[in-house]
């Protein structure tokens, strides 16, 4: 036992030194220093088989020069073979993801609610891999289709992994483990034609919400502008579940978790997003890979609502329903600390597409709720994962493993990677003293909270869970005007893709237990009869769910900005603009005819190339020449691609800023069709305009512009 009590001391001491906070450098990051022990780095290098023989594997060999390939060429078995099986299957759902590696930091020691070590040291950064996802598309579909996103974070923590792996929306669609594999078929392409490929917008998928109207909260949100964020970094996260925290005293309070971005939350319209879809369809994953690349590092707070065990039963909710959440009006969050995005991966496939998060990789001081949902999600991760791993030895890849030591008398399987000394694999033993050694909760093992449980063996629910409307309605009354009207706009398209009357109708039938209004401003656009109305809308709402009353971002940085340019233009006015956006931290560029210098102007991109949908705001400088040939078309632009750049910019709500004559291309290009002037900046110059381009870009959006068809 001594010998024990020496290792764990020696243990605790490496354990501290490596927590010196590192710096932003990665410098002293524990998972670094781990993950450097298996990096490959072939620049430089000769080439060699897997086998480490030195070969020249571009000719296979042959009898003959103009000869069949023998069979005894090694090299070509070798890298056929290894080509033959480089995939892996794809995620069941959340194939389609982006990582980034990071680290967080609590704010202050939160020693009264949880044991967990990683939340009671605020001078310790733990490192932190995040991966977002959509659910329902393959690895290669598109990033900005409408569809709920995953933010699965793990921390690792010196005393193990903590994943939590939660959502971009605060419920779920299903409440029971049970219903999962179904609501994913309704969801996934129909199967017979394999269509459509990543979203919700078909028949299975409304046919199963309007006979399982417990779905409808989180439609909703889905089909708000949570659905198609702007960013990545732009997103709330949400635990879903309700958790436990248990401190050092065995006391225990529920939370919910939710991460809370300081780069404010942002949503892309619908018409725009379908547009990115085809100019860039891996838009999330490079806004999110350049921003870090750029050392604007999106960070998020880590927060919790947390309910004292004894309140457990005071709301008109269960707690352990996941297809509702607890309102901030109800219970305000409590900001813990920060994560903070630094690094990206190195290699796809070894981190993002190899990491295995799991909602029961807890650590000591935190613990699950009775949640059927969070059940069913503790069996199936790791079933998941023997599946796509293919051997039960995934936890020792580098992304997966820990930074603490692991020792447990777990053996062999495919692909073991570590070398057992000894010949003793069980407990008790006394070959080995008896170790590995228990740890008891009081030694800082884990805790299981004894929750007391008693009750009859059975199927069902409690009768809290049958209240499906309650909260749907409570997030349509949240929402602002603009909000609604996306969110019907969203419901029309999807539910209207139906060809199926009687999908339609059942789905409006759902939708009227929430509202009559709304019901009636979907239902005539689908065709579908007016339903009377049946219940009163008590026009309740709640703080933290509309995304355009979120608190903005302080500054502008990483705010994308098309200068448009052609020969003629003002290139000092251009310059002006550039050096002031950069500055400030906003990353403007040139499009022009030409790739290439155009009058001193550094044209990187073109009408051809890119498109308004791609960038935060449209910036358009002066210079009579320049803008003539923009107005009248000199360049026989096929699609009027100049004037597409501003007309879209207005109609998806985003600052447009012009100076001197470039404003007349402005006007030029809006013709009749303002109706507000929000977020149209114009003047003489840069400097008499920046400052309030500026407020714009930190705006974001501008929806008064929106077309409201019901007031
Ligand atoms: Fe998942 N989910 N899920 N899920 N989930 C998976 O696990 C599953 C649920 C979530 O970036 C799979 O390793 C069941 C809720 C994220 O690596 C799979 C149920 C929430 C990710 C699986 C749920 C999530 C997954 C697929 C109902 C939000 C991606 C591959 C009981 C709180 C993690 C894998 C990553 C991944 C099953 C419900 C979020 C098949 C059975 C609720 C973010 O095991």
């Amino acid at each position: 036992m001594k010998v024990n009590l020496l290792i764990s001391a020696v243990f605790s001491i490496v354990i501290a030194i490596q927590h010196i906070a590192f710096a932003d450098d990665n410098s002293n990051d524990p998972k670094v220093e781990q993950m450097e022990q298996f990096s490959v780095c072939n620049a430089g290098h000769e080439e060699t088989t897997q086998f480490g023989q030195r070969i020249n594997n571009t000719d296979s060999l042959k009898a003959g020069l103009g000869g069949p390939t023998l069979l005894e060429d090694f090299m070509m078995r070798e890298k056929i073979m290894h080509f033959d099986h480089e995939r892996i299957p794809e995620r069941a759902v959340h194939a389609r993801g982006v990582g980034a590696h990071g680290y967080f930091e609590p704010y202050t020691d939160w020693s009264n609610i949880t044991a967990a070590k990683f939340l009671r040291t605020p001078d310790t950064r733990t490192p932190v891999f995040v991966r977002f996802s959509t659910v329902l598309g393959s690895r290669g579909s598109p990033d900005t289709v409408r569809d709920v996103r995953g933010f699965a974070t793990r921390f690792y923590t010196e005393e193990g992994l903590f994943d939590l792996v939660g959502n971009v929306v605060a419920p779920f669609f299903v409440h029971d483990a049970m219903k999962f594999p179904d609501l994913i078929h309704a969801g996934k392409p129909e199967p017979d034609r394999e269509t459509p490929q990543a979203g919700t917008a078909h028949e299975t998928a409304y046919d199963f919400f309007a006979e399982f109207p417990e779905t409808l909260h989180t439609v909703f949100w889905a089909l708000s502008g949570r659905g198609i964020p702007n960013s990545l970094r732009q997103v709330e996260g949400f635990g879903v579940h309700t958790f436990r925290l248990i401190n050092e005293d065995g006391v225990s309070h529920f939370v919910k978790f939710h991460w809370k971005p300081l780069q404010g939350l942002s949503n892309m319209l619908w018409d725009e997003a379908q547009k990115v879809c085809g100019k860039d369809i891996d838009f999330h994953r490079n806004d999110l890979y350049n921003a870090i690349d750029n050392g604007d590092y999106p960070e998020w707070e880590l927060a919790v609502q947390i309910i004292p065990e004894e309140d457990e039963d005071k709301f008109d909710f269960d707690l352990t329903d996941p297809t509702k959440l607890v309102p901030e009006s109800l219970v305000p969050v409590t900001r813990l600390g920060k994560l903070v995005l630094n690094r990206n991966v190195e290699n796809y496939f070894s981190e993002t597409e190899q990491i295995t998060m799991h909602p029961g990789h807890l650590v000591r001081g935190i613990g699950v709720s009775n949640d059927p949902l969070l059940q069913g999600r503790l069996f199936s991760y790791l079933d998941t994962q023997i599946n796509r791993m293919n051997s039960a030895n995934f936890m020792q890849l580098p992304i997966n493993r820990p930074i603490n030591p692991v020792h447990n008398n777990q053996r062999d399987g495919y692909m073991q990677q570590n070398v057992y000394k000894g010949k003793v694999a069980y407990y008790p033993n006394g070959l080995q003293d008896n170790t590995p050694s228990m740890v008891e909760p009081d030694q800082g093992g884990y805790i299981d909270y004894p929750e007391k449980i008693s009750g009859y063996k059975q199927r069902g629910k409690t009768a809290k869970f049958f209240d499906y409307y309650s909260q749907a309605r409570l997030f349509y009354n949240s929402l602002t005007a603009a909000e609604k009207q996306q969110m019907i706009d969203g419901l029309r398209f999807e539910i209207g893709k139906s060809k199926s009357l009687d999908v339609r109708r059942r789905m409006i039938n759902v939708i009227n237990h929430v509202d009559n209004d709304l019901a009636c401003r979907i239902a005539k656009r689908i065709n579908v009869p007016l339903p009377e109305k049946i219940v009163e809308n008590d026009n309740q709402t709640t703080v933290g769910l509309s995304i355009e009353e979120y608190p903005k971002a302080r500054n502008i940085r990483t705010r994308t900005v098309a200068i448009l340019t052609a020969p003629g233009i003002d290139t000092n006015e251009a310059l002006a603009m550039f050096s002031y956006l950069s500055k400030e931290g906003a990353y403007p560029t040139f499009v022009g005819i030409n790739l290439g210098d155009q009058e001193g102007l550094n044209i990187t991109t073109t009408y051809l190339h890119t498109a308004s949908v791609l960038y935060d705001a449209v910036y358009v400088p002066g210079g009579k020449d320049g803008i003539d040939v923009l107005t009248n078309d000199l360049f026989e632009f096929p699609y009027e691609e100049p004037k597409n750049f501003i007309v879209e910019a207005y109609r998806h709500c985003k600052p447009i800023a012009a100076t001197a004559e470039g404003s007349k291309f402005v006007d030029y290009a809006l013709d009749k069709k303002v109706t507000s002037n929000d977020g149209i900046v114009k003047g003489d110059s840069t400097s008499v305009i920046q400052n309030d381009f500026k407020a714009a870009l930190i705006q974001q959006r501008f929806w008064s512009r929106l077309y409201l068809d019901h007031e």
